[in-house]
């Protein structure tokens, strides 16, 4: 990355910088976060994992929506995109009732204005995928919203356009992962518009950052779930008596090299190519 490049933006573990001609320069760290908190260990390869899977999805679902993939680099962890206009909302889709949603659920009896059926317990799969759209956080978390507030913000018709979209997404691609043993809970997308007012798909699409995978063979309704990538992170930490703040622990070798398997894992069970062969040539995942 040449010093005079241009942030343009940054989550936890990704940045965004600026190129030539509307393109953006998306680059994923190995940065792992738990709890919310960004931990000082790097899990190697991480970002070239995320990066990958996204690619692979993007490619596998253009007939469903376009997308903001211009170009994978052969580093494996940066990806070329068209600069959208992106719209001010989050949008997920949830299969399962779990985290803000299973929340919610308990508190209301319902999740962003779908009402639910009594007596679903955590973890549930709903009859079908709801989409619950948040609004966009500067700081904390997302803030769950229902479909009126969500039209105030991009308009009725745009934000059923989107709805359509998302759960077209998650259909495709939870029906895909599930035959190879991995459940995609919810997931969240940033769809932004191009120069034409088309709806383009931007960010990533379903890692295991945007997402919640679990693994099929352990999915048990009515309790929590293990998370495919990062359980082992998480009990690592529950063992240390950690408050969960800033800043976290370091992680032992074993932790790391248990949590990398476990991407890598994700990545070749649902792309079905090997991560030694993504590493050599990053465009098989584009084929
Ligand atoms: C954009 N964010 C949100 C990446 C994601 N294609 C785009 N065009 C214009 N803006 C954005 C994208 C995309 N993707 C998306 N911010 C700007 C979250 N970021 C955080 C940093 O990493």
């Amino acid at each position: 990355m040449p010093e005079s490049a241009v942030h343009v933006g940054s989550g936890k573990v990704r940045e965004l910088y600026e190129l030539v001609d509307d393109r953006l320069l998306l680059v994923a760290s190995d940065r792992i976060s738990t709890f919310d908190v960004v931990l000082p260990t790097e899990i190697p390869d991480k970002g070239r994992v995320l990066t990958g899977l996204s690619a692979f999805w993007f490619a596998h679902t253009r007939e469903l929506v376009p997308n903001h993939l211009l170009a994978l680099r052969p580093d494996g962890r940066s990806t070329e995109c068209r600069r959208l206009e992106m719209l001010p909302i989050e949008c997920v889709v949830r299969g399962y009732l779990t985290g803000s949603g299973w929340k919610d659920y308990r508190a209301t009896g319902a999740v962003c204005g779908h009402v639910l059926a009594d007596g679903l317990r955590d973890s549930d799969q709903l009859r079908e995928p709801i989409f619950t759209p948040a609004t966009k956080a500067e700081e904390g978390h997302d803030e769950n919203i229902d479909r009126e507030r969500a039209a105030e913000l991009v308009g009725q018709e745009r934000l059923d356009e989107v709805e359509q979209t998302a759960i077209a997404l998650y259909t495709f691609a939870s029906e895909y992962a599930a035959e190879r043993g991995i459940l995609i809970a919810d997931t969240k997308f940033e769809f932004g518009l191009d120069s034409e007012g088309l709806l383009v798909l931007g960010d990533e699409a379903f890692t295991p950052d945007s997402s919640r995978f679990w693994p099929a063979d352990e999915y048990e309704a009515g309790r929590p779930q293990p998370s495919f990538d990062k359980q082992f992170v998480r009990d690592y930490c529950e063992t240390l008596g950690w408050d969960k703040t800033d800043p976290g622990p370091e992680l032992p070798e074993e932790v790391v090299a248990g949590t990398r398997a476990r991407y890598v894992e994700a990545f070749e069970r649902l792309t079905g190519i090997s991560f030694d062969d993504y590493l050599a040539d990053p465009q098989v995942v584009l084929r």
